[in-house]
């Protein structure tokens, strides 16, 4: 009897579009849905693209499997995930592989592999990016868990994730929860970049008063160049895309409203737990708040801003390509930082050139743009921040002038341009030879005796502001 290499259990968008993946690359898949219709719907419509072994029950699923089982959950996050976990926990023997695939908040997952390693059931976290269409064609795998279960399950979730010049887009990314934590991260990282496209769109919109099919025009020219992505080309095609109803363009018959999961929360969550500063992802999370905050929205609609005849800046496309480069090149700096930085504070060894490498394909983010940041960590894998590889220096030296026009030209046209300005802020922070905080920190002495270092000695100081105002040493 033919037994099945790896099993997928889970078969809504994500786990059936996995599994006909697996199929179709020659590895006979078991198929496990709670509801048994999903399992039948799958094999009745798929069922000749490969071998599939459909079982209606946990029992009979596993037992249709190789050992040691490698079994990756596609289900909802969160509940769903335990519930199935501790439906299959004591089905499995020692040594056995448990992938959870679905998008688990990484806590959750590093709590979930201590309990599984109680029974030696080796339990591997793993983000998977690139939606239905990647999971099917081929997506961008961040297997975290034991480093000894990817030398096992490697070779098969590499066959069927997303290649580009015939290295896959997976590896193993780190121990236990570094596969949901780079994941989250992603995520992140990708509503930055999704919000500095939108800025962009909005400025040539509304400060440089071009319509959307030119606009559309100006990104597949920018796809042609460095800024070359998957989320570049998809915008060119919504611009241009028109609505059959209305004969509006698309973009202006949606509503206004961006929604959001909880991924890009989640980042923006736990890098304030980190003390990481990632205002550009994080701009982005509240970028979506706003625009849902509808009631406030139509409260403030009518406050003046600037002169609405104002005519249209002349020459912005060339500048907002600078400003857009140079904005996601510090995005991207941040979230590598906290990459890093929750690298060290979970214990975690996880290689940043790697995950560029593994994110150039499959994935939403993938882009020209993350084979120079590969490069750049090939270059110096202990880079303090991206923004100080040489090509990057470059390229943000390139931008100074534009990208500070931009700016200035979105806050005279009243166009919300929060992920550019907020982007060249963190820049001018990061190279100030002195920053304000020094102030700051005064402050909290004088209300709070919180006290403060000085420039010119060691040591620990008070001043007695309410007294004689003298300093005082304190440690
Ligand atoms: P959903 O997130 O919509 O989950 C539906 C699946 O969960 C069904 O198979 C359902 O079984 C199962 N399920 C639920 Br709900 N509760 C269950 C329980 N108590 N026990 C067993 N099974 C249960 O599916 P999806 O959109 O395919 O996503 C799957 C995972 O992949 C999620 O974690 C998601 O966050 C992640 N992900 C999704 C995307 C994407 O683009 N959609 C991308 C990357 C990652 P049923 O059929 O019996 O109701």
């Amino acid at each position: 009897m033919v037994q099945a290499t790896v099993g997928v259990t889970g078969l809504a968008v994500m786990g059936r579009n996995l599994a006909r993946n697996f199929a179709r690359h020659g590895h006979p898949v078991a198929v496990h849905n709670r509801t048994a219709g999903r399992t039948r719907a799958l094999v009745d419509e798929f069922g000749d693209e490969g071998t599939f072994l459909p079982a209606e029950t946990p029992e009979a699923f596993v037992a249709s499997l190789e050992r040691p089982r490698k079994i990756i959950v596609m289900v909802k996050a969160g509940a769903p995930t335990d519930a199935v976990i501790e439906e299959f926990a004591p089905l499995l023997d020692p040594g056995d592989i448990l992938v959870d695939g679905g998008n688990a908040f990484f806590l959750d997952t590093r709590r979930r592999e201590a309990a599984l390693r109680q029974r030696e059931v080796r339990f591997v976290g793993t983000g998977v990016s690139g939606g239905e269409e990647g999971a099917l064609n081929g997506p961008s795998i961040m297997p975290g868990g034991p480093r000894e279960a990817y030398a096992e399950l490697g070779p098969l979730l590499e066959s069927v994730a997303a290649s580009v010049d015939g290295t896959p887009c997976c590896t193993h990314v780190g121990e236990e929860g570094a596969g949901h934590f780079v994941k989250m991260v992603h995520n992140g990282i990708e509503y930055a970049d999704m919000q500095l496209i939108a800025e962009s769109y909005d400025l040539l919109r509304h400060a440089a008063g071009l319509e959307p099919p030119e606009i559309a025009e100006v990104f597949r020219t920018w796809n042609d160049g460095r800024l070359e992505s998957y989320l570049i080309e998809i915008t060119a095609q919504i611009l241009d895309h028109v609505d059959p109803a209305t004969g509006q363009p698309f973009v202006d018959v949606v509503l206004d409203r961006a929604e959001q999961k909880g991924t890009g929360r989640w980042t923006v969550q736990n890098a304030l737990d980190l003390g990481v500063p990632v205002p550009g992802i994080a701009e982005a999370v509240f970028a979506r708040s706003v625009s849902g905050h509808t009631g406030l929205r139509a409260a403030a609609a009518g406050l003046p801003g600037p002169d609405p005849d104002a005519a249209p800046v002349l020459d912005l496309v060339g500048a907002v390509e600078r400003a857009l480069y140079a904005s996601k090149i510090v995005a991207y700096a941040q979230g590598f930082h906290q990459i890093e930085a929750g690298a060290a504070e979970y214990g975690w060894d996880v290689d940043a050139g790697a995950l560029a490498t593994i994110w150039r394909g499959g994935c939403i983010i993938r882009a020209r743009f993350l084979d120079r940041i590969r490069a750049a960590y090939e270059a110096d894998p202990h880079l303090p921040t991206l923004l100080t590889d040489t090509g990057f220096a470059d390229a943000l030296g390139g931008a100074q002038d534009d990208w500070r026009r931009v700016v200035a030209a979105a806050a005279r046209a009243g166009v919300p341009a929060p992920g550019f300005a907020g982007a060249l802020a963190y820049y001018d922070a990061l190279r100030a030879a002195r920053l304000p905080a020094a102030l700051t920190q005064a402050q909290r002495d004088y209300f709070g005796a919180h006290t403060y270092r000085r420039t010119d000695r060691g040591g620990v100081f008070h001043t007695r502001w309410a007294q004689d105002g003298a300093e005082e040493e304190t440690g």
